[in-house]
């Protein structure tokens, strides 16, 4: 079934110059880019896109985090994308993602770990909402 999901490149993605790779892992397992834009969230913006995790010990640490630099937001389409799209960034935490994983590869820590993709289609739904207009997200 071909799917949307969102993926965001976290602030140590793109501190550390790693658009481009990032994009090519996603790119390779034949994830298409229909949408992207590179933005800043404010402190805000990163609660609203956080809300299911408001009640976490993290959730002010998490939104300090997403809204200290700028952020590269993207949306993919293909085969099964949400899932795929979680394969190729590997588990939350660095230490436990998989080899070959975006995560393994470049992740900092739990919290900096360099990208965000949505985790059920109700999810990618809300979360393309909140990035992208319809307008904005490009048939291939
Ligand atoms: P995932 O991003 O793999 O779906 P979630 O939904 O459990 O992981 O967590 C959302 C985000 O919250 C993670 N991407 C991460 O940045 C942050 N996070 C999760 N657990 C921790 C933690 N123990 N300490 C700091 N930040 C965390």
């Amino acid at each position: 079934m071909t799917e949307r999901t969102l993926s965001l490149i976290k602030p140590d993605g793109v501190k550390r110059d790693l658009i481009g790779e990032i994009l090519r892992f996603y790119e390779k397992e034949g994830l298409k880019v229909v949408a992207l834009k590179m933005l800043r969230l404010s402190k805000e913006e990163a609660k609203r896109f956080y809300i299911v995790h408001k009640e976490r010990p993290f959730y002010e640490e998490l939104t300090d985090y997403m809204s200290s630099g700028p952020i590269v937001a993207l949306v993919l389409e293909g085969e099964n994308a949400i899932a795929k799209c979680r394969q190729i960034m590997g588990a939350t935490d660095p230490a436990e993602a998989e080899e070959g994983t975006i995560r393994k590869t470049f992740a900092l820590s739990k919290g900096e770990n360099t990208v965000h993709g949505s985790d059920s289609p109700e999810a990618a739904a809300q979360e393309i909402a909140f990035f992208f207009s319809d307008l904005e997200i490009l048939a291939r």
